[in-house]
């Protein structure tokens, strides 16, 4: 029986555990990237490991999140990731250079590697047939440090791609076909590999949008082949070299498959508040526009820039709509530059922004009270906007263009010629915003935003724990650990940060936290989705969460949760949920046992007669680091 491509890539970086098996297995990784949201605690760990140089084939730390820089802390931030780079061997990207995801695809990312990147959208290097999978932080800084990543062996779904995609619709309604098939849960554990005919139809900027936002499906991640298209690309951004074919065999099987009929599709909108509450933009045709912004790591490519330029050319954006558009990297912006697109968006009436995350994360562009903005971003949560009551609705560069001009969500197909872009023979390639690292011994620059890391506390045998709060489904790490322009600069203080955990759903949550000294937290349904932020577990645990009781997780936080020494743990019986209410006291015995035992675990609800009983698939690796107080502890005991 021939391989996949996944089980290609996964066979040939095997370090432990075999792949089929469904249960764990250890990968060697060859690239990784941070971004500074995420890179400042990754790096202030892999120091903390006491590993002079990086062992990776390549690193590179990106500035792309906090870059607004409205007090000292982000530009501390950067010096201090600037100087990590050049001590250990990472190359940096500087503030202003592009989105990791972006720069990474353009001058970075090599068919058949694997990418560990601390940031939940590392998929996106799936469009050049990397392997590319999201982490924490600290995931990361052990890879930087040579150690292998563990995952569980993936379910690998067969995404067939027929047909081509009709005139106005666009990579963005492939993934949100798909989100509205699938669900936020829908990919969980589980690994999207994509063949068929219509795969040579789509470009590798195209094919990045999809494996992009791959994430929001909770998926381990997305994979394209690495053919002509992949070449064409690589040679355009002058890497010819970098390219190898790559495949799935003929007669590969695979766990799951889907059939996406390219031509049968029609552009789709995500509405508020969830990426795959998706209907057909016809459905909501008329709703008044109050923003529209453009970019992100999902929809910011040279072709997605210029795609929004050609609608717009020698028109005027709407006068109630406020158009906004942060270019995917320096290369798209200096691109649209030279060849007169950014001319043409300026005088449509768009307000240019920095090539960031920006209003992706909030850092910025928060919508009016009420307002409905469309982004042709990836997450529509509530909130993280920066507007509490905005409705963001997640659509493609060619509806938000078309809506900017009407000042209603507008079907692209009424605009008449659909402009095809050409890519580029030769992108512009310009590498001197990264720099690369030093030989010499580099001091560390440590200004007052650099606070020192805490450590988790060793597990107890025995825990009372109150329920400091009780949740229900699909809570994401938006909702744990919100971003925005004014928490996202605390990302390296976490006292300061612990303030505003849960803070958009429950104000009094940290108080609570604090005063009850250490408890849990219960959820419904894939606990955690969302982003990769390991602050959503590091400060609960700052804050006394010593378990998460669930339904279930997604995985990254579930990661992140066993590595800073909070034990995630499901319901034997689904019900069970009901009977614990935000009063509740639990009553764990024989802990330091029961996570190396696959026996369902009793707990007592203390103050009744009930016992129920919750369970956990560790593995022996994860519940040695639970038990050593997290994998910090665990890398440096297993070091000594
Ligand atoms: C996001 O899109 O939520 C982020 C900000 O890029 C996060 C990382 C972070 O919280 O720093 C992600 O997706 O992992
Ligand atoms: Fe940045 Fe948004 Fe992409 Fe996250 S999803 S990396 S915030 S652009």
């Amino acid at each position: 029986m021939g391989l996949n491509l996944t089980q290609k890539i996964l066979n040939s970086h095997l370090r432990s555990g075999k792949v089929g098996s469904g249960g764990e297995i250890g990968i060697s990784i060859d690239q990784t990237l941070t971004q500074d949201a995420t890179g400042t605690m990754a790096y202030l760990q892999f120091e903390a490991m006491g590993i002079p140089k990086v062992k990776t084939e390549l690193s590179v730390s990106y500035v792309d999140h906090n870059t607004l820089q409205t007090g000292f802390e982000n530009a501390d931030d950067h010096a201090f990731l600037q100087s990590c780079a050049s001590r250990f061997g990472v190359y940096f990207s500087r503030p202003g250079n592009g989105i990791c995801h972006q720069v990474h695809l353009e001058r970075f990312g090599i068919p058949g590697k694997t990418l560990l990147g601390s940031d939940s959208h590392t998929p996106t290097g799936g469009g050049l047939g990397m392997l590319a999978i999201g982490a924490g932080g600290l995931d990361v800084a052990v890879a930087m440090g040579g150690g292998e990543f563990y995952i569980k062996d993936p379910k690998i779904v067969k995404v067939w791609l027929t047909g081509k995609l009709p005139p106005w619709v666009s990579a963005k309604d492939v993934i949100l076909e798909l989100l509205r098939r699938l669900s936020v849960k829908g990919g969980v554990g589980k690994i999207f590999e994509y063949a068929g005919p219509g795969v040579a139809t789509l470009s590798v900027p195209e094919r990045a949008t999809i494996a992009n936002m791959g994430a929001e499906l909770g998926a381990t991640t997305s994979i394209f082949p690495s053919d002509e298209q992949t070449k064409l690309f690589l040679r355009a951004q002058n890497r010819e070299k970098d390219w190898i074919p790559l495949q799935a065999d003929p007669d590969a099987s695979y766990d799951e498959e889907i059939i996406i009929d390219l031509s049968s599709l029609e552009p789709l909108v995500a509405k508020p508040h969830m990426p795959d509450n998706v209907v057909p933009v016809t459905e909501l045709i008329g709703t008044k526009v109050q923003q529209v912004a453009i970019g992100s790591c999902t929809n910011s490519s040279y072709r997605d820039l210029m795609t929004v330029a050609s609608i717009l050319k020698g028109k005027v954006v709407h006068p109630e709509v406020s158009l906004v558009i942060s270019p995917g990297s320096r290369q798209v912006l200096t691109m649209i530059a030279n060849n007169g697109a950014l001319t043409d968006l300026l005088d449509a009436g768009a307000r240019i922004l920095e090539s960031t995350c920006g209003p992706c994360i909030g850092m910025g562009q928060a919508p009016a009270s009420g307002a409905v903005s469309l982004r042709t971003f990836n997450r529509n949560f509530k909130g993280r906007s920066g507007t509490i009551d905005a409705g963001i609705y997640l659509v493609s560069p060619e509806v938000a263009a078309a809506s900017a001009l009407t000042g209603t969500i507008t079907d692209p197909r009424t605009l008449g010629p659909y402009p095809e872009i050409e890519l580029p023979e030769y992108y512009r390639v310009d590498d001197s915003l990264i720099l690369a690292p030093s030989n010499s011994e580099v001091e560390i620059v440590r200004g007052p935003n650099i606070k020192p890391l805490p450590v988790a506390p060793k597990l107890s045998d025995r825990l009372e724990l109150p329920v400091a709060i009780k949740l229900g489904n699909d809570i994401t790490t938006d909702d744990i650990m919100p971003a925005g322009a004014k928490i996202l600069p605390l990302r390296s203080n976490i006292p300061a940060m612990s303030e505003y955990v849960f803070s958009k759903i429950d104000e009094g949550f940290s108080a609570r936290a604090k005063a009850l000294g250490q408890s849990i937290i219960i959820a419904g349904h894939n606990y955690g989705q969302g982003s990769s932020r390991e602050h959503a577990a590091l400060v609960p645990m700052y804050l006394g969460i010593r378990v998460v009781i669930a339904k279930s997780f997604a995985r990254i936080h579930k990661a992140n949760l066993i590595n800073f020494g909070i034990l995630p743990l499901t319901f034997k019986q689904e019900e069970d949920y009901d009977l614990l209410t935000p009063d509740s006291k639990l009553i764990f015995d024989n802990l330091t046992q029961a996570i190396f035992s696959s026996e369902p675990i009793p707990v007592k609800i203390d103050n009744t007669d009930k016992t129920i009983y919750l369970q956990h698939d560790f593995t022996e690796r994860q519940a040695r680091i639970l038990l050593a107080g997290g994998l910090l502890n665990y890398t440096r005991e297993a070091n000594k």
